[in-house]
């Protein structure tokens, strides 16, 4: 099961609407679909979003790490070296979301040939996830209405709400709206992506502590040291490390040092065999887990809810699943649907995902 090459596909999809957070916003999904050929023909996919507020990749990035450093070196490999592979990558540092690609699309070729889905090579909990989506800045009124929509379209009753804006008004009049208008029959949780102060984000909390929120995750710097320690101790519900732990020291040293106490997991960015020693951490030190999204295409949200409905502490809480939906258009031949609030993996073998040809030609970047 050698791998003969590997492929870094840039191609772009415009968004219907633009997604605006903190940290950055989002207008078209220019990411890199990469893919593992193997001597045996199969073909494993993954996509890389590059996201440059977060990691500082962009997608002329990936290409050129997966082209230039990756594939020269993994190219020789069997599929079944992942420790080996994993190594290789390893001594290139950062570069995230290209080093899950390649990870995933290995996965994805070792469940084709041994015929079953990745989901349940990983774990196998369940089939299915429920489905949480992510509302970016607007007004409150328009933020009401996306999630009133979404929740008719699709049955999602979980909503993440990006915060993050100045005064924290803006965000906590966002908020009221929501839960005056659905009462109690959903479940919100809000994303600063670290554009608060810690004393706006306790501010901001007190003012919203009669919501109901359930999680908040990087609502100020990891960086602000003693200033974001002072928030976790104080913040009433779990406090998500998102951005600020992407890797296994990272997360060792924000939960030890009292920066967070639950973790966002994204396939995009730890891949498979990085992201199951993330859980394993997650559940060896008694965090709660939710799985995230980096703003991912129907390529990543399978991956994601592959990952998440094959464990059990991942599927507790809803998974971020949803936000291909505000793309014009993907490149699986089979687009995902969410039914019931809920998101199906498939049933493989691999990751069972199909490209549709003809739109990759379309959209691809490289032709
Ligand atoms: C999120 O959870 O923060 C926005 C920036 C990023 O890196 O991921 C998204 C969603
Ligand atoms: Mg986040």
């Amino acid at each position: 099961m050698k791998i003969t090459q590997i492929e870094a596909i840039p191609f772009a999809i415009p968004y219907a609407k633009t997604l605006k957070f903190a940290s950055g916003e989002v207008r078209t999904a220019d990411h890199v679909l990469v893919r593992v050929h193997t001597e045996d023909g199969l073909v494993g996919t993954a996509e890389a979003p590059p996201r440059p507020y977060t990691y500082g990749e962009t997608q002329q990035s990936i290409v050129a790490v997966v082209d230039t450093i990756f594939a020269p070196q993994i190219t020789g490999h069997s599929v079944l070296e992942r420790e080996q592979i994993q190594a290789i990558m390893h001594r290139t540092v950062g570069n995230p979301t290209a080093k899950a690609a390649v990870d995933m699309a290995i996965w994805d070729v070792i469940g084709q040939a041994l015929d079953v889905s990745v989901s349940q090579l990983l774990g196998g909990w369940t089939d299915r996830m429920r489905v949480s989506h992510m509302l970016g800045f607007d007004t409150p009124d328009k933020m009401v209405a996306e999630a009133q929509a979404i929740h008719e379209r699709c049955g999602i009753a979980t909503f993440k709400v990006k915060v993050g804006r100045r005064p924290v008004t803006l965000d906590v009049d966002v908020v009221r709206a929501l839960r005056e208008h659905f009462g109690d029959a959903v479940e919100l949780y809000i994303d600063g992506n670290r554009g608060w102060t810690p004393s706006e984000s306790a501010d901001a909390l007190h003012r919203m502590a009669d919501l109901g929120l359930t999680l908040a995750e990087e609502l100020c710097p990891a960086d602000d040291i003693l200033g974001r320690r002072w928030l976790v101790r104080q913040c009433p519900v779990p406090f998500v490390a998102d951005e600020s732990a992407t890797t296994p020291g990272e997360v060792t040293r924000e939960l030890l040092d009292g920066n967070a106490n639950a973790l966002s997991i994204k396939t995009a960015r730890t891949g498979f065999t990085v992201s199951g020693r993330i859980l394993g951490q997650a559940e060896g030190l008694g965090v709660e887990v939710v799985m995230g999204n980096q703003i991912d295409g129907q390529v990543g949200t399978l991956c994601s809810v592959a990952f998440g409905a094959a464990h059990r502490s991942t599927s507790l809480r809803a998974g971020e699943l949803s936000n291909f939906l505000d793309m014009k258009d993907d490149l699986l031949a089979e687009p995902l649907q969410i039914t019931d609030g809920t998101l199906a993996v498939r049933p493989g073998p691999g990751l069972g995902l199909q490209i549709d040809d003809d739109k990759l030609t379309h959209y691809r970047q490289d032709t």
